[in-house]
């Protein structure tokens, strides 16, 4: 972490305009988005770090080499020829709930809407990998994309890395359609990394290069961004898998300006979806005004995407506070308020709305 990071971290409430023009690039999901099962491309959310490169698929050629019997050049032709996996699958980037945190690290200021549920198709990594051999030795595979610019003066193209246990996952794909259609250009036409149950970091798009490594990879996107860090000084711990998280869709009508919640007397049933990506989901609790409720769960949509729930609530007129939170298998919970570190990684904090019952 360069002292430069540091001067990004801001008490300053007011949204700067660097990130009002991060912000209208890279947008959320509405939260009423998710009544869908699979969110609607377009409403899916985005994080592109530079520009969206430009691509000619009829040229476009994907390289495998590195630490490896056979380099591979391959088509997006060949790269469809090959066994075809569809899934749905939750992404969330590892910033979601960044603004929460005080002193926030100046970025995408997301609020709780980096998040989308797609259903990708594409080639098991694991079959390329198989084919060119990987040779002994080997630790780690490196992916970059074809986008290439500047963060906190360190000129590089988008890479990022990981093990070879967790690309030889049957679920880690090489995907070229989104939700039945070729990838459209802003998630990573023609082709990008998937890897279902990690924060959204490591599902580089627009993949030109795949290099098999015997040696732990340095590069930016790896060793000084996406990290747990306390300090400039603290080399922190990687940001991995998704913590366990539950959203609302939030009940009633809004105020255009302010997005306070004003909701009729009466039954009102509370929907949202919860997912993890270090286990199961276990349950999601509801709490009215600090009173904790079982919600009534839905079966997930498939292993690594989200799953729906839902409360019955008797709304009476007055102000109520609306929480959620979700539990994991290996006994993950959310915490209350923002646990902070540098970056603003992985806040995972419960979701809760106010409103005013008439
Ligand atoms: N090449 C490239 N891949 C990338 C990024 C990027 O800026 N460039 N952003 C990453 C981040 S931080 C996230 S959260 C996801 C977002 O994927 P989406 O825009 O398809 O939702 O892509 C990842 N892959
Ligand atoms: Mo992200």
């Amino acid at each position: 972490m360069t002292e430069q990071m540091t001067e990004l971290v801001s008490r300053a409430e007011g949204v700067r305009f660097d990130e009002l023009a991060l912000a209208t690039r890279n947008h959320g999901m509405p939260l009423e988005g998710m009544r869908y099962d699979i969110t609607p491309i377009g409403m899916h959310y985005l994080l592109i770090h530079f520009d969206i490169p430009e691509v000619d698929a009829s040229t476009w050629r994907l390289h495998v080499t590195g630490n490896v019997e056979r380099e591979l050049e391959l088509s997006v032709e060949d790269i469809r020829s090959r066994p075809a996996t569809t899934m749905a699958v939750t992404l969330e980037c590892a910033g979601n709930g960044r603004t929460a945190m005080d002193p926030r690290n100046i970025s995408q200021p997301w609020g709780l809407e980096a998040i989308g549920t797609a259903s990708w198709t594409g080639t098991p990594l694991r079959g390329i990998l198989d084919e060119c051999g990987v040779r002994d030795g080997a630790v780690e595979v490196v992916f970059t994309g074809a986008d290439r610019g500047f963060q906190d003066n360190v000129e590089h193209n988008y890479q990022r890395s990981l093990g070879l246990g967790e690309c030889r996952r049957p679920e880690t794909l090489l995907a070229y359609e989104m939700n039945g259609s070729p990838l459209p250009p802003q998630h990573g036409f023609p082709l990008r990394l998937l890897v279902p149950g990690w924060y959204g970091m490591t599902s580089v798009k627009w993949l030109r290069d795949i290099e098999v490594v015997d040696r732990p990879f340095i590069g930016f996107q790896q060793t000084s961004a996406y990290r747990y860090q306390q300090h400039n000084h603290d080399p922190g711990q990687p940001v991995s898998r998704i913590r366990v998280r539950a959203l609302m869709i939030p009940p009633g009508i809004p105020d255009f300006q302010t997005r306070r919640r004003t909701v009729d007397a009466g039954a009102v049933t509370i929907r949202g979806r919860a997912w993890c990506g270090t286990a199961p989901v276990a349950g999601v609790e509801v709490g009215i005004d600090g009173v904790w409720q079982d919600a009534r769960m839905s079966p997930a949509l498939a292993e690594f995407a989200w799953r729906g729930w839902s409360y019955g609530w008797d709304a009476r007129p007055g102000e109520h506070l609306l929480s959620c939170r979700a539990t994991d298998a290996d006994g993950g919970i959310q915490p209350a308020g923002s646990v902070w570190n540098l970056q603003g990684m992985g806040n995972n904090l419960m979701h809760s709305v106010a409103v005013t019952v008439r």
